[in-house]
């Protein structure tokens, strides 16, 4: 009886400890440009009723940039419309200023200074890096997108930022031995694809 009860207990364990790396309380991403270098970092952190997001890039245009959060959690390039559009769950209008906005992955627009680099302190009010209808892990993830323009806070559906220039995936970390789910196809849900 004791191998059982031992073997029990340890699967319990592992079980536990899944349940956990489901739920993380910070997660950091990495971030890409169209060619698959490597440009940065977002250190997302768990808030009150907010994800913070530490950004820090470089080899970007000088001036100012959109930043969403997508709805699917993949980057392939060259024009990443894997991600799909912005993410939404609530079925809000998009941008910033809009009276009946924003999207859930919308923020405010990013400035590289004169030598390309990006520092900003973001925060996604409304979103979790737990389970849930506005989390940034369910499913297959989500992706942080900054584009090529700024975001004018207003035009639907995606703020005429223009072309999408970094990526990054944002998942749950995995398990080991893990199997990735099958991606969903994000041809499906978007009839139109936004900027
Ligand atoms: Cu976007």
């Amino acid at each position: 009886m004791r191998p059982l009860v031992l073997g029990l207990t340890m699967s319990l364990s592992l079980l536990l400890s899944a349940c956990l790396l489901h739920n993380p309380k910070s997660l950091t991403v990495e971030m890409y440009n169209i060619d698959g270098d490597r440009v940065g970092t977002a250190l997302l952190s768990e808030q009150e009723d907010a994800v913070a997001i530490e950004l820090d890039l470089e080899g970007l245009q000088p001036g100012f940039h959109a930043i969403h959060v997508h709805e699917y959690g993949r980057c392939e390039g060259p024009d990443f419309t894997t991600a799909g559009n912005h993410l939404n769950p609530e079925g809000k209008e998009h941008g910033m200023m809009h009276p009946e906005g924003p999207h859930l992955g919308d923020l405010p627009n990013i400035e590289a200074d004169a030598g390309g680099l990006v520092h900003a302190e973001l925060e996604l009010s409304g979103a979790t890096l737990q389970e849930g209808k506005n989390s940034l892990i369910n499913n297959n993830g989500t992706a942080l997108i900054v584009h090529e323009g700024q975001d004018d806070g207003m035009s639907q559906p995606g703020g005429d930022s223009g072309t999408r220039i970094v990526c990054g995936e944002i998942h749950a970390e995995k398990e080991s031995g893990e199997s990735e789910k099958a991606p969903t196809d994000p041809t499906e849900q978007n009839d139109e694809q936004e900027e």
